[in-house]
């Protein structure tokens, strides 16, 4: 059977989405892997003065950090085009975040095992926002297989309706599968009923 043609003056709705996380997690990975045009990234060289000050244990072949953020785009279907924002690691760069946030629908929430607790600020600083978020446990080599997702999602004792999946940050595959995540998880909430049903009966 023929597929139906698609409207070519049909614009599909822009999402403008967050990729965070602690420093060293994979985001500016993230961003480049699925990003359908050239990412644009704001990396800088790690010098000596971050010796003591940025932890680059497990990830000691990092030679750069982004110092403002990184753009990317990627089409999920004919309706859904989203904008992606990484931002930076490092506390130093905190300032930046309320404007990057701005407008955001929703916000990936990268997390490193051997470092868990350096998402810790990026997922208080969603659910303060009440931005719906999904945490995106990125599996580095095999050391994210010694945790179990439940554990992980113990650990970081997120709310029971917050997706946590694994995920290969330089992967494409699977950088689009988190963010198809995070797009269904935005769109149950949105679906919530925010006022109680018996006030609205
Ligand atoms: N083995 C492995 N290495 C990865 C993976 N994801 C990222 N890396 C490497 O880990 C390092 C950190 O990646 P980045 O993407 O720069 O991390 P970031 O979160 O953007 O870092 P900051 O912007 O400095 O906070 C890079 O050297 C990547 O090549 C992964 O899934 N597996
Ligand atoms: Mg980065």
């Amino acid at each position: 059977m023929a597929s139906k043609p698609s409207d070519p003056t049909r614009v599909p709705t822009a999402l403008k989405i967050l990729i965070a996380g602690g420093f060293g997690a994979g985001k500016t990975t993230m961003v480049a892997s699925v990003s359908e045009i050239r990412p644009l990234q704001t990396e800088e060289l790690l010098t000596e003065a971050s010796t003591g000050v940025d932890d680059v244990s497990g990830v000691e072949q990092k030679t750069t950090t982004t110092v403002a953020m990184d753009f990317g785009r990627i089409t999920i279907d004919e309706e859904i085009v989203l904008y992606l924002f990484g931002t930076p690691g490092q506390d130093r760069f905190w300032f930046l975040w309320d404007e990057l946030a701005l407008g955001a629908l929703g916000a990936v929430v990268l997390a490193d095992t051997r470092r868990l607790e350096d998402c810790f600020q990026s997922i208080d600083y969603f659910e303060r926002r009440g931005t719906p978020f999904v945490v995106a446990v990125n599996c580095f080599d095999d050391d994210a297989e010694e945790h179990t997702p439940d554990e992980v999602r113990e650990a970081l004792d997120l709310e029971p309706d917050v997706p946590l999946v694994l995920c290969d940050a330089r992967s494409r595959a699977s950088s689009k599968a988190v963010l198809i995540a995070l797009v269904q998880h935005v769109m149950a909430q949105l679906r919530r009923p925010t006022w109680p049903v018996a006030l609205v009966r």
